[in-house]
């Protein structure tokens, strides 16, 4: 991803020191997180209006006009504009206008309304979607560098729509079905408006997580509905892990066979496709993460001699440890599994895990304690970690994929290529884990202040909004590698019937903060069109939760 490092330049170099001093400084400050300040729940929720009505995320530029227009379903249309690089033959923006006619229209109070005309001048007849580029990318699967800007401008008698690329598109369908509202007498208004918009950061992302519980199929496609609503575009898949392995190989069927929950806890290549696919029609990347060394256990029951044996004195103990990385039969096994994986999943990058790997059963193991002394690693296990995770690498490298790692990786010193992506996930003092990692070079994805697996009595979307992912010390160029951020979900007590509502609208709190403008930090106004957009993300059959006391006018059934 990121360029081949060239000899620095005397005000290049300059800069260089500046950052490293910048880091150290960090490193040592033992700085706190910042803590946001959390409203009272006694306060009075102010529900007026708030000037941009119902938007969540706040677009980068907003000009609502006072004129409205009116939209009748019987004649409103949503097509290609003049000039527009795609057309008809794009399917993705064809099931995008489908989708978002039904958004706009189809949860009226209203049946069987009149199709009488109105009178001229206040009517939008049309949403045309000019898409400027040569390549529209309709045929793409989104990436790290996809172009999601746009431009929306809505006056009579049409509204213009324009993006470089189909990913631009589809945020700007999602804005202007937004701005659609329907009055008391059942017709759907809009005002004149003119909106930018662009993202802040270009990793938007949610962690499942369908090895502590299953997640059906429906659940996963249900919240990448809900991730498009919040402009979210990446969804992280934390596939397997010590519990179960759902996953299902066609390199070794064992793993699933042996390792998930039942046969009906697993995901076939077809149900893998589509999720990838329904994603993709959402400009959503899935990637998935096979976290190893450690968090395996369920990889053990269908591949034998994976896992470290632990020992008891002499003897096995009978229990497993990390996979064990003293064995070639490992590295085999890792290449044909990751050369699969880069098959299957279109994404540039894997998700590799490292994180919180245990050295008690290695330790105890005497093989493991022979192969330290021949590598000359003498007691330090960090070294062995490393010598595994490297080769991990090495294979994923080879198997031309770009690779993402918990930041234990990057904290044990593992060598790691340059272009390794280091996730910031532990909670205390993350603010001087960013410093040092994008000191040191790493592009980042912060995590830690966004655990949403994490409840608590009141408001703690507030918390999460109120998080500025840029406030650590460093310079501009360590700021600039901060890519974005990830709100996490794991499974221990989440499965279907809970998931979506502790998601949501708390993981929108996330979605602002990584898609709007750094200056977007009002409380009050957030709340006030968070409520709505919760109601409408209810409109749309997602079970969000409610922020606090009040009612929807269309309540979830
Ligand atoms: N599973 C895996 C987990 C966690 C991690 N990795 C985790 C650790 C601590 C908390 C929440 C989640 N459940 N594989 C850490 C990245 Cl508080």
């Amino acid at each position: 991803m990121q360029g081949q490092r060239r000899a620095m330049e005397p005000a290049r170099l300059f800069l260089g020191l500046l950052c490293a001093s910048a880091a150290l400084a960090a490193s040592s400050l033992h700085q706190r997180p910042p803590q946001p300040e959390l409203l009272l729940e006694e306060e009075e929720p102010e529900l007026g209006e708030s000037p941009s009505g119902s938007l969540w995320p706040l677009p980068r530029s907003l000009r609502i006009l006072p004129g409205q227009l009116q939209l009748a379903p019987a004649r409103f249309q949503l097509v290609h504009g003049p000039g527009s690089t795609a057309g008809p033959g794009c399917a993705l923006l064809q099931d995008a206008f489908r989708r978002y006619y039904e958004y706009i229209f189809g949860y009226s109070k209203w049946q069987n309304r009149g199709q009488r005309p109105l009178p001229t001048g206040t009517e939008l007849l049309q949403l045309q979607v000019v898409i400027g580029s040569k390549d529209s990318e309709c045929e793409n699967y989104p990436n790290i560098s996809s172009n999601e800007a746009y431009q929306l401008s809505v006056t009579e008698p049409v509204a213009v729509l324009r993006a470089e690329k189909v990913w631009g598109a589809l945020r700007g369908l999602e804005t202007f079905s937004q701005l659609v509202y329907e009055d008391d007498y059942g017709s759907f208004l809009i005002n004149e408006s003119e909106i930018t918009d662009y993202p802040r950061f270009a990793h938007r992302g949610i962690l499942l997580d369908t090895s502590r519980h299953f997640l059906p199929l429906k659940s996963i496609l249900t919240n990448l509905d809900a991730m498009a609503f919040n402009k979210f575009n990446v969804l992280h898949w934390h596939i397997v892990d010590d519990h179960s392995f759902p996953y299902q190989s066609a390199t070794f069927p064992d793993l699933s066979g042996k390792g998930s929950y039942s046969y009906d806890h697993i995901y076939t290549p077809t149900d893998v496709r589509l999720v990838i696919d329904y994603a993709r029609l959402r400009g959503i990347r899935v990637i998935p993460e096979f976290d190893s060394p450690g968090h395996t256990q369920s990889w053990g029951k269908g591949q034998k001699d994976l896992l470290t044996p632990c020992f008891n004195g002499e003897h096995r103990s009978g229990s497993y440890g990390p996979v064990n990385p003293i064995l070639n039969t490992t590295y085999h096994f890792m290449t044909d599994l990751f050369k699969e994986i880069s098959g299957v999943f279109p994404d540039a990058y894997i998700h590799l895990g490292g994180d919180e790997v245990d050295f008690t059963c290695w330790k105890s193991n005497p093989d493991v304690t022979e192969f330290m002394k021949q590598q000359g690693f003498g007691i330090d296990y960090a070294k062995l970690e490393s010598y595994y995770i490297q080769k991990i690498l090495d294979i994923v490298s080879s198997a031309n994929k770009g690779y993402i790692v918990w930041q234990e990786v990057f904290d044990k010193g593992v060598k790691i290529k340059p272009d390794t992506i280091v996730e910031v996930w532990i909670g205390t003092l993350y603010t001087a884990e960013l410093s040092r990692v994008t000191g040191a070079g790493f592009t980042t994805i912060l995590a830690a202040p966004w655990y949403l697996d994490y409840i608590s009595y009141g408001q703690d979307w507030k918390k999460y909004y109120s998080v500025e992912p840029l406030n650590f010390p460093g310079c501009e160029k360590q700021k600039k590698l901060v890519i974005g951020g990830e709100a996490c979900l794991w499974g221990e007590f989440v499965d279907a019937t809970n998931l979506t509502p502790r998601l949501w609208p708390r993981a929108s709190a996330v979605g602002e903060r990584l898609w709007s403008s750094k200056n977007v930090t009002n409380i009050r106004d957030a709340y006030n069109r968070l409520v709505k957009h919760r109601c409408r993300m209810l409109r749309r059959g997602i079970a969000a939760e409610p922020l606090f006391v009040g009612y929807c006018d269309h309540e979830y059934r």
